[in-house]
């Protein structure tokens, strides 16, 4: 007779599910059997935090909800952190942990934890699995609400007794489609009304207009207005081509170049932004563009995002519908044209400088090189996330992985590791500090194992480069930012994956090219100069406009 465990699973196979990342525990076992005889592949991580990330981002590159698993207590808190990172960054994602048996404690109290409650400010939904016969429903519902706008982190907590309960009925709810609901036709005639009022309409792209059900849709609207736009971080990479209408991405959130065009604009029509993301600019009460939010959910209302006109639903819909009210009626501006060239020739100045180590632009400069259109760039966080965010161009949408919405140090190699596993024809590229590298570096030896093609990046300053900096930028003395690190050709070698050091400014190109060509899990190790960091986000950016806040 089927027990729990094969019914969470069966349910797991009716939503498509084709991998679990996690570590399993005692309380697992179970599960882990009735994994062994399914379709589902079990890929084990070295820390259940790795396992978060990579099943995270399989939700946000896919947009089906990647699932992991743990064990109770140690191995479920383990989770927190990915959790968190899925919950603020939209991600779509199920996280199953196990726990003690409920209806006997022969183990007293050893290693519970209550998981359920620990997981509520980090999920959208945290339940215990209670029975044999809820699994059905409750995988159902678990999968919807983590899928449905906005996506997130759902978490089941499978007790040893209830997986092991014997149960005779072994059927799974079917899965129907689902479209999202689509904005009423009055809010679409006053956005398009206003957007053909404005005399100088500027589009942002944010957070959730990077959804990957989005890409046609949202290229299709760029390419039928002709638009300018512009990007916060985490809506970077959300549209395909359009390259001749992107005026920049906003790493800071005022005094950078691209905010000469947000002055210039009377108009925003900001498409999916969500206000978890850094700000991009700061909405004013009186005084500055009106904004057009159009989202699948109302405006958040924050001091510095109070939209003038809300178009809420089917993000793909709605940009299409309004598509076909201006179609024909917008003529192209000129001057916004002009304005996008000087911003974009500032922006790169010096990409090609040749002092050693090299700066944050000219490795941005020389990744983009070897990174062929469709090449994937998975980032950690640290200095180089704003100076990737800001110089970075990208022609493919989701090909600049990035997180502006946890911010959490030690994502960027798990998050590689998925796309490569996802994407095993493109080239995928992890670009790390030393300081977020060594948070989750264990993870080479999965990647290694799972025969992955991978080149990671190491930005090597032996320190906590951006605090540092701004600890520099508020006037603080240089303290308790630098540490030494390991030898890490002879790290990725003691793996089993291949290393190199960048020597010379010139090397940088030829050692990437290398490392591909090489393939399987390569580590390069570059060293960085992060003068740069001052020259231009602070000294540079204050002298074109004062009171510049720092990133
Ligand atoms: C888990 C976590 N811990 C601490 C921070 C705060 N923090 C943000 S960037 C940073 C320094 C990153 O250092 P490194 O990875 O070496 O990159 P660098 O800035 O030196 O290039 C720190 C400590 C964070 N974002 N996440
Ligand atoms: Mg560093």
């Amino acid at each position: 007779m089927p027990k729990g465990s094969d019914l969470l699973v069966a349910a797991l196979e009716n939503e498509g599910v084709d991998r679990i990342f996690g570590v399993p525990g005692e309380e697992n076992l179970d599960l882990l059997e009735s994994l062994r005889t399914s379709r589902i592949e079990l890929v084990l991580t070295r820390h259940e935090q790795a396992a978060a990330f990579m099943a995270a981002t399989h939700g946000r590159l896919t947009g089906r909800p990647g699932v992991c698993l743990a064990t109770l207590g140690p191995g479920a808190l383990n989770f927190s952190t990915g959790a968190a990172y899925a919950h603020l960054g939209a991600m779509p994602m199920i996280l199953i942990t196990g726990q003690k048996p409920v209806m006997n404690a022969k183990q007293a109290r050893f290693q519970i934890v209550d998981i359920v409650a620990s997981m509520k400010p980090l999920t959208k939904l945290t339940r215990q699995i209670i029975s044999a016969a809820s699994i059905p429903a409750t995988v159902r519902d678990a999968f919807r609400v983590a899928t449905d706008e906005r996506p997130g982190p759902v978490h089941l907590e499978l007790p040893e007794d209830v997986a092991a309960a014997e149960f005779e009925d072994a059927s799974v709810i079917p899965i129907h489609s689902l479209e999202h609901p689509v904005a009423h036709g009055a809010a679409l005639d006053r956005a398009a009304d206003a957007i053909l009022a404005a005399r100088r309409p500027l589009v942002m792209i944010g957070a959730a207009g990077n959804r990957p059900s989005l890409v046609e849709a949202l290229s299709a609207f760029m390419t039928r207005t002709r638009l300018c736009f512009f990007n916060t971080q985490m809506g970077k990479g959300a549209v395909t081509g359009c390259s001749g209408l992107y005026v920049g991405t906003a790493a800071l959130s005022e005094g950078d170049y691209v905010h000469e065009a947000v002055e210039r604009a009377d108009l925003i029509i900001a498409i999916g932004h969500d206000t978890i993301e850094k700000p991009p600019f700061l909405m004013k009460i009186a005084g500055g563009p009106k904004v057009i939010h159009i989202g699948y959910q109302s405006a958040t209302v924050e001091e510095v995002y109070h939209p003038d006109i809300e178009v809420i639903g089917d993000i793909g819909a709605s940009v299409e519908a309004l598509g076909a009210r201006l179609d024909g009626k917008l003529s192209v501006d000129e001057g916004m044209l002009e304005l996008r060239q000087q911003i974009l020739a500032r922006v790169n100045d010096r990409a090609e400088e040749d002092r050693f180590p090299p700066t944050p632009q000219r490795i941005v400069h020389d990744v983009r090189k070897v990174m062929p259109d469709d090449g994937i760039v998975s980032l950690d966080n640290g200095m180089y996330k704003i100076w990737f965010a800001r110089n970075y161009r990208t022609q493919v949408a989701n090909t600049l992985l990035l997180d502006n919405a946890l911010a959490t140090m030690g994502a960027g190699l798990p998050s590689a590791m998925m796309a490569a596993m996802l994407y095993p024809e493109r080239r995928v590229m992890a670009i790390c500090g030393d300081g977020g590298f060594m948070m989750n570096s264990q993870e080479l030896e999965t990647a290694v194992r799972l025969g992955l093609n991978l080149v990671v990046v190491i930005l090597n300053d032996s320190a906590y480069g951006m605090i540092r900096w701004k600890q520099a930028v508020d006037g603080f003395r240089d303290f308790g930012m630098s540490f030494g690190n390991p030898d890490f050709v002879r790290y990725a070698e003691a793996y089993g994956a291949r290393g190199s050091r960048v020597g010379a400014v010139e090397d940088l190109v030829p050692t990437l090219e290398a490392a591909f060509a090489d393939g399987g899990v390569h580590l390069v190790d570059v060293p960085i100069d992060y003068s740069e960091n001052t020259r231009v986000l602070v000294d540079e950016l204050r002298n074109r406009r004062p009171g510049v806040e720092c990133a």
